[in-house]
């Protein structure tokens, strides 16, 4: 069946018109070409016009690949203007990380569809993707199958109240590995690696390694990282992609020393 562009846009208006492709490909072209990624975490409850545009004329001068958009609550009302007002200022990949299912929302390039694979939550595994998944084909979402692991990053998160889940122990990367490749079995095209925001801890360079060493698939590591240093030893153990949030709140100059970890600027 043949539809006009008009149709193309009422039904599916994201996946047809973003100009970037999904995060998953973009993330498999940089692996190939033997690049790593820097994502920022914009909590749209933590964010600002200003650090809006802070973020922006970072990311314009190469220093940021992607943006993850979303949080474990969102309560702020201006959400979708702050979404509105990033994606007019950018030319990255913004992509929905999002705490729970009301965070849904079309102006955004892709959704990383999370199953929590280290929890044993049922809804957070498939029962809320029941829920939501007309509304992501009606929204027309691009989505990246993402195989979630919360791993203990030294105390309780957000993640892991909100969730109600037990992270994978620090030291347990065995656990980790073979929960990435059971996730790899079922089908995800990415792996996240998650300590958890503000996490006191980032995962340590062996558990990266275990999981990189198990699957194939681009892995996504955050929680806890404050410095170049982090940066590259998660990168150096296997991380495809690093995200960023907390620190960057605090001090958006941390991307400077960030970004020299990187040795070129990504190009989509
Ligand atoms: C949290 O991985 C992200 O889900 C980022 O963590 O805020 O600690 O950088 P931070």
């Amino acid at each position: 069946m043949n539809f006009t562009q008009s149709e193309i846009r009422i039904l599916s208006p994201s996946y047809i018109l973003s100009p970037h492709p999904m995060i998953h490909n973009t993330l498999s072209a940089a692996r190939e070409r033997g690049h790593k990624l820097l994502a920022v975490l914009v909590d749209p409850d933590k964010t600002s016009r200003e650090n809006i545009s802070t973020l922006a004329a970072y990311a314009k001068q190469g220093k940021i690949d992607v943006f993850l958009w979303g949080g474990s609550l969102v309560n702020e009302p201006r959400a979708d203007h702050y979404l509105s007002i990033l994606k007019a200022s950018i030319d990255k990949p913004v992509v929905l990380f999002p705490g729970n299912m009301y965070q849904l929302n079309d102006q955004a390039d892709g959704l990383l569809l999370l199953s929590l694979l280290s929890g044993r939550n049922p809804d957070l595994l498939i029962g809320q993707h029941v829920l939501v998944a007309g509304k992501i084909k009606q929204l027309g979402l691009a989505t990246t199958a993402t195989g979630y692991l919360l791993i203990d990053g030294g105390r309780p998160t957000s993640v892991s109240y909100m969730s109600n889940t037990t992270p994978i122990p620090a030291d347990k990367p065995a656990l980790a590995s073979c929960t990435a490749l059971a996730g790899q079995q079922l089908g995800m095209q990415a792996i996240y690696m998650d300590a958890g925001s503000g996490a006191l801890n980032p995962i340590s360079p062996a558990m990266i390694t275990a999981v990189r060493n198990e699957v194939d698939l681009p892995i996504i590591v955050g929680g806890g990282i404050r410095n170049g240093l982090a940066a590259r030893k998660a990168l150096e153990a296997g991380a495809d992609m690093i995200v960023v949030g907390n620190a960057l709140e605090k001090d958006p100059e941390l991307l400077v020393e960030l970004a020299e970890v990187f040795e070129r600027p990504a190009t989509f």
